[in-house]
């Protein structure tokens, strides 16, 4: 069967995250901070006044307990990038949310901290 000699299939595991293709710039985003290892930009779908995303720019991690174990520093930087954003956008004060694993709402898989600030929406977790 000539067809099945050109069948490759495709390891959605391996496809790049949205957030990587936003890191590498294959999908244009207006940047709000960005340091060597990490950039933020708002959320695309807004939960709260001020939603915004603080995302490492290695794919590397796919949840913050990944995360922590594997590059504190780096999870400390997200923290100090959040807190910059939040001086600038909410006042200071912000939630910080990570969702971790499917059922808790987690859709990309590439380590990413919610940024929430502004009137707190009842029940909203991000
Ligand atoms: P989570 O559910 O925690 O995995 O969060 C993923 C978030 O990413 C969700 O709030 C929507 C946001 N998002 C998904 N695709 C894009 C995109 O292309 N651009 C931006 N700015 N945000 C996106």
């Amino acid at each position: 069967h000539e067809a099945a000699t050109n069948l490759r299939l495709v390891d959605m595991s391996e496809a790049p995250s949205v957030f990587s293709r936003i890191v590498s710039g294959e999908i244009p985003t207006t940047l709000l901070a960005e340091t060597d290892r990490v950039i933020a930009f708002a959320d695309i779908a807004p939960q709260a006044p001020v939603h915004l995303l603080v995302v490492p720019k290695t794919a590397e991690y796919r949840d913050v307990v990944e995360l922590a174990a594997g590059d504190p520093s780096l999870l400390a930087e997200m923290v100090e990038v959040a807190s910059s954003l939040a001086k600038e956008h909410t006042g200071g004060e912000f939630r910080l949310v990570f969702n971790t694993g499917e059922s808790a709402g987690q859709t990309v898989f590439h380590v990413h901290a919610h940024v929430l600030g502004g009137s707190l929406q009842e029940g909203t977790l991000g």
